[in-house]
């Protein structure tokens, strides 16, 4: 994979490429740090002498005050951007395919339930579109704006650095929505995430993205009622109150990290190591000996949770993205295809 981003070696790239593509794999395209750099130029200013000026914006500046002003009105954006990210790029690739709307497009998959943050993103296209037309596209903006949001969660307030230059798709079909379900066993999730080109440890960094946002009773309280399911005793009693076994309380929302809801920091890996992980697939990489090594390691102090975290989010971020022109566009409205 990483062969696939060199510069150099130009055969060899083409090649590893057409081999990966050819084995149904994942092949990164050639994002660049900075992309945008020269390329959004804002023409709205009259200089002195009453000619048009040209100014040089910058791209990442403007997507971080956005996210900024957005995350301060609602601090669940962080939450909201994640899952959205997640559910693009594992589908058709990171191209902002779950944006369109019509009928049978992604977003109206069952997976996509509860999934945020559409309109956070057209809000922000819109911003760019006033200064730069048709120059950023939605998949770019949707890795910008998840990375910024996640840094304005985290404790650290670490940015980590996410190349740019995708294109957005063609396509969005609620029958290629093929997302793991909660009750995904380790080692099927494992294989998925290996065909997106994500291993396994990245896999169980990525998870901890459930330290941030809510889920339904509905997704989980089987556990509760199940006497095998490891579960913290007093978690279990509080959460069968919450979820009563009739189903009655199935949309009822319930954090998915109980130790700091609202942060983006490695308390998750923390509560799963002490059985007070919520999805059946969260406690699991605890409970699998395929996973708790990294587990207990992630957990652990000293572990750079918000650096490892962000070089795994930056890989989601190019699983499958699309570079060329016949691959993708810039679009000028996130919700549909230019000209259609
Ligand atoms: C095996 C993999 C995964 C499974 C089975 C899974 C499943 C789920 C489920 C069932 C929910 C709750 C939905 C609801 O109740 O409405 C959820 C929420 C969430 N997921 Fe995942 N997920 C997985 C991986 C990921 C990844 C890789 C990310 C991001 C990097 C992610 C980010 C989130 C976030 C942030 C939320 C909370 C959303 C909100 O509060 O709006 N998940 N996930
Ligand atoms: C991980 O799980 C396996 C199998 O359940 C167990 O044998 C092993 O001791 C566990 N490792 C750690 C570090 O807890
Ligand atoms: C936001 C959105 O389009 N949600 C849709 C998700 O899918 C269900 C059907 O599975 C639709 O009813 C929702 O409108």
């Amino acid at each position: 994979m990483e062969m696939c981003r060199g510069k150099s070696l130009v055969i060899a790239v083409a090649l590893s490429c057409l081999v990966l593509l050819s084995l149904g794999g994942q092949c990164y395209g050639q994002l660049q740090q900075g992309f945008y750099r020269g390329k959004c130029i804002s023409n709205n200013d009259l200089d002195f002498f009453g000619r048009t000026s040209f100014k040089e914006e910058d791209v990442e500046k403007i997507v971080e005050q956005e996210v900024s002003r957005e995350f301060f009105n609602d601090p669940k954006l962080a939450a909201a951007l994640l899952r959205l990210l997640f559910h693009d790029c594992f589908v058709e690739g990171c191209d902002a395919s779950i944006l369109l709307d019509g009928t049978g497009s992604e977003k109206e998959a069952g997976a996509n339930q509860s999934v945020r943050g559409y309109d956070v993103i057209e809000r922000i296209k819109k911003v760019l579109e006033r200064i730069c037309p048709g120059v950023v596209s939605c998949a770019d903006i949707i890795a910008l704006a998840t990375r910024d949001a996640v840094a304005l969660a985290s404790r650290e307030k670490l940015r980590s650095p996410v190349k740019t230059g995708r294109k957005d798709g063609f396509v969005s079909l609620a029958s290629n929505v093929d997302l793991p379900s909660s009750t995904i066993s380790v080692s099927q999730s494992i294989d998925k995430f290996k065909l997106k080109g994500l291993s396994e440890t990245e896999m169980v960094l990525l998870l901890g993205a459930h330290t941030v946002g809510m889920t339904h009773c509905g997704f989980f309280q089987d556990r509760l009622y199940r006497a095998d399911e490891p579960m913290d005793a007093d978690l279990r009693r509080a959460l069968q109150a919450r979820c009563p076994q009739d189903g009655s309380g199935s949309n009822n929302p319930v954090a998915l990290d109980q130790g700091t809801p609202m942060a983006v920091d490695k308390s998750y890996f923390d509560q799963i190591s002490t059985k007070r992980g919520i999805l059946q697939i969260d406690q699991d990489l605890f409970t699998s000996g395929l996973t708790n090594k990294t587990v207990i390691e992630i957990a652990a102090k000293g572990f750079d949770f918000a650096v490892r975290f962000g070089q795994a989010m930056a890989k989601l971020g190019e699983v499958g993205v699309k570079t060329t022109e016949d691959q993708g566009e810039i679009r000028t409205t996130c919700g549909r295809v230019n000209f259609s």
